[in-house]
């Protein structure tokens, strides 16, 4: 579910803003109502649109009575899933999804995302000049970096905190790098490259692994992308 009204680049006035909320509600909620069914597994992303999407099968689920299981991706999709009182659960327990929702940054034709750039921009658009999120263990993120910007052009610098008095930490205790690459590149080749280099454990590139995505848009409406 995403939003594209991410994609403009101009600051954000308050009733863009305003905006920018409802198209990630509308988009959230058309992809709960067309994929969750009863007796399902739902992997539960993060970010501020999965807040719309919980707020909407939180009400199926009291409304319609459906049996539903909840798989978080991060701290913050536990606490909303705890929250809203939905079913927790866990890869141990239901290692198999039935479907899985959540919000990109960035969808290309493919269906290609850029996921994991984080919201903490003022202005649209600020998440693609971020460019492609990298999780490396700490110790090797100098070296990752490096052989990022030798073989694949660009430079992947290392995500710090808004108080800029250390490093992002993500839920697994590891560093951010954010990779801003020159030109569009193969995708697949690129990201499996990327994620044999030692040290790198996972990208925010999503290579053929969406299936649908929606864009909430301004005139109220719902784009769907297959
Ligand atoms: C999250 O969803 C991240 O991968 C990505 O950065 C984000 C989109 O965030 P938002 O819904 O806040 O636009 O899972």
């Amino acid at each position: 579910a995403i939003p594209r009204s991410h994609r403009h680049v101009c600051p954000l006035s308050q009733s863009a803003a305003n905006m920018a909320e409802e198209a990630k509600k509308l988009a959230a909620y058309a992809a709960v109502d067309n994929h969750v069914q009863n007796n399902q597994v739902v992997g539960v992303g993060s970010g501020s649109t999965i807040v719309y999407a919980v707020d909407r099968l939180a009400e199926r689920v009291r409304q319609e009575k459906l049996n539903i299981v909840c798989v978080p991706t991060s701290f913050q999709a536990r606490q909303l899933i705890l929250k809203h009182g939905l079913t927790l659960s866990d890869l141990d327990r239901h290692p198999e999804l039935d479907v899985a929702i959540d919000g990109a940054d960035e969808v290309d034709a493919d269906l290609t995302l850029i996921k994991g750039g984080g919201k903490n921009s003022k202005a649209l658009g600020q998440q693609w000049k971020k460019g492609i999120p990298i999780e490396v263990i700490p110790m090797a993120y100098v070296p990752v970096s490096r052989m990022i910007a030798r073989r694949f052009g660009g430079e992947a610098n290392l995500r710090m905190a808004v108080s800029k008095a250390g490093p992002v930490v993500t839920d697994n205790s590891n560093f951010i790098l954010d990779w801003k690459f020159e030109h569009a590149q193969n995708w697949k080749e690129v990201n499996t490259s990327i994620k044999m280099i030692p040290g790198v454990v996972e990208t925010g590139l999503f290579v053929g692994m969406a299936e649908r995505a929606y864009f909430g848009m301004e005139d109220g409406s719902v784009q769907v992308q297959d």
